[in-house]
């Protein structure tokens, strides 16, 4: 009886060692960029900073790189629990979260800051319920700058320059619908195959910002950048919505923290970077050009608003908010 008694006090102290074990979550969090990059850099400092403020409850191994797969793939990954976090862009959840697709909509901000001010309020809170109804919830939003048109042809200033042009865009009906409205003829792909696409002519041309339009090498097999500005779209870290809604209060308080933190270092580090990615371009010889009247793209836009809301009219008020937001 008394052996029977130190089995089962074996026994307990063993399950008891099991539940501490099992009681540090180890994530796995997935980023499409290279090393260097803002993201990159600021997903690193999230993975620290949440072991940090978690008192290590919590840890992050970060795959970098899209090393765990194409963007849209990772998005369901993370969805169903795969993975846990993401550093994503809002553009290829926008099928699957009707409300975070207003922010694919070409021209919906002003600039940057416009967005950063709508995110910060009512309308951000719309888009983040959405994305947590659906297991992506969002814990900071990170800075992406506005995406330009990019070829290996001629400076666009005009809709009739992006006629017949084959463009490469990302997963998304309204991004498809942008460049049909303009005359071209759209081509959704996965980031990690647009450069060869360039370099073989299966796509003319291709639309991004200026850090990744650098990084990726495109500059080099794409040599014309006129600044349309398009789409101004925020990216986020995102958790599973079922991981992070399992936390004590405590535990959620130290997450969102540290995403906050790491965001405000993305937003630094992504300003300058900006600015140093488009003079690496310009000294590799790429030609710049403003474009003067962006009236003529805005107004061909109206159609892929009209399916918009077509498909989702109860998320006019959510566009109209935005549109009234200074
Ligand atoms: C980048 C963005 C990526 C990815 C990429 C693309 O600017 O940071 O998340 O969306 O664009 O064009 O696919």
């Amino acid at each position: 009886m008394f052996e029977n008694f130190t089995k089962t006090l074996a026994g307990a102290a063993a399950i008891a060692v099991m539940a501490v074990t099992a009681s540090a979550d180890n994530w796995r969090g997935w980023n499409i960029h290279t090393d260097g990059y803002p993201n990159t850099v600021a997903m690193d400092k999230f993975a620290e900073l949440l072991s940090e403020k978690t008192g290590g409850e919590i840890t992050l191994q970060m795959f970098h790189g899209g090393t765990l797969g194409s963007q849209p793939d990772a998005v369901e990954q993370v969805r169903a629990g795969a993975l846990e976090v993401g550093n994503f862009n809002l553009g290829p959840i926008g099928p699957i979260v009707a409300e975070a697709n207003v922010v694919s909509l070409p021209f919906i901000f002003k600039d940057v800051p416009h967005m950063f001010r709508v995110l910060e309020g009512e309308g951000g809170a719309a888009i983040a319920a959405g994305m947590a109804a659906k297991g992506l919830t969002p814990l900071a939003w990170y800075d992406a700058g506005a995406r330009s048109f990019y070829n290996g042809e001629k400076a666009i200033n005009t809709p009739a320059d992006v006629e017949g042009m084959k463009v490469r865009v990302m997963n998304n009906d309204l991004f498809t619908g942008m460049i049909a409205q303009l005359g071209g003829n759209p081509s959704p792909m996965a980031f990690a195959e647009v450069y060869q696409a360039l370099k073989t002519g299966v796509v003319d041309g291709a639309e991004n910002n200026w850090p990744s339009y650098e990084s990726t090498g495109h500059f080099e097999v794409a040599g014309y950048y006129s600044l349309s500005q398009h789409l101004i779209i925020p990216e986020c870290i995102c958790v599973n919505t079922a991981a992070f809604d399992a936390l004590s209060d405590d535990m959620k308080a130290a997450v969102t923290e540290a995403a906050q933190e790491s965001a405000t270092l993305q937003r630094e580090l992504w300003a300058a970077r900006e600015a140093a990615s488009r003079e690496a371009v310009e000294a590799g010889g790429v030609v710049v050009n403003e474009i003067a009247d962006k009236g003529p793209f805005q107004s061909a836009m109206a159609p892929v608003y009209e399916a918009y809301f077509e498909s989702n009219p109860d998320l006019r008020p959510l566009v109209e908010l935005i549109q009234a937001t200074e």
